[in-house]
């Protein structure tokens, strides 16, 4: 049976960032729903809950899918306020989008997240298609150290390591003190608000003014 709504000991804001069709939507939607359909780009941004229990605590997970694509880029940077956690996507088969990581993303982190302690997770997905690797195991580790991030290497379409993915970095951010904090606190919150929980996805962009 599903948990039921509320039910949780601390909650993390992940965010997944990377570039456009790297497979942040397709790594959410493999974790969430263990479905692997194709999907379309996203638009603005877009986000999930996903409830489970990880080193005996009962943690919700927020978790920000955000659009790769260029034209969202000045959407995007509000997102990172409030992040414990953030998943930093290249796939191995489009170098591109693995030189981007440390040219773009890694400097917008740097920029825009509020939290010192946040921890980051370096993810090279696709690794189905192996035939067209472009990026080595060796090189995606290397990159992760000198960024400072976690690393695995996954494949949405498979679901290899996807689990993983949250998992482990959830696990982290536990570690941290000052994130925990932080967790615990909206937990507080939120009971005292007693909100419904939505199993999904505000509409991109409908914000007030
Ligand atoms: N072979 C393979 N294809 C994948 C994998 N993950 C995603 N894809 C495909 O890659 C394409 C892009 O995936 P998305 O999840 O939409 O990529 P995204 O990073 O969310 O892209 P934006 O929303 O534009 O930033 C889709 O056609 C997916 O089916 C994977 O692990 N293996
Ligand atoms: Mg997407």
């Amino acid at each position: 049976m599903s948990t039921s709504s509320g039910q949780y000991d601390l909650s993390f804001k992940i965010l997944l960032i990377g570039d456009s069709g790297v497979g942040k939507s397709s790594l959410l939607v493999s974790f969430i729903s263990n479905s692997v359909d194709d999907l379309p780009p996203t638009i603005g941004v877009d986000f999930k809950l996903k409830q489970l229990t990880v080193g005996g605590k009962r943690l919700k997970l927020t978790i920000w899918d955000t659009a790769g694509q260029e034209r969202f880029r000045t959407l995007t940077s509000s997102y990172y306020r409030g992040a414990q956690g953030i998943i930093l996507v290249y796939d191995v088969s489009r170098r591109e989008t693995f030189t981007n990581l440390s040219e773009v993303w890694a400097k917008e982190v740097d920029l825009y997240s509020t939290n010192q302690d946040c921890v980051k997770m370096l993810v090279g997905n696709k690794v189905d298609k192996d035939s067209e690797r472009f990026v080595s195991r060796e090189e995606g580790a290397a990159l992760a150290k000198e960024l400072g991030c976690l690393f695995l290497e996954c494949s949405a379409r498979t679901q290899e390591n996807v689990r993983q993915c949250f998992e482990e970095l959830a696990l982290k951010i536990m570690e941290v003190p000052s994130l925990l904090e932080e967790g615990s606190t909206v937990v507080k919150r939120n009971t005292l608000k007693q909100k419904p929980e939505h199993q999904s996805a505000m509409p991109t962009g409908g914000c007030c003014s």
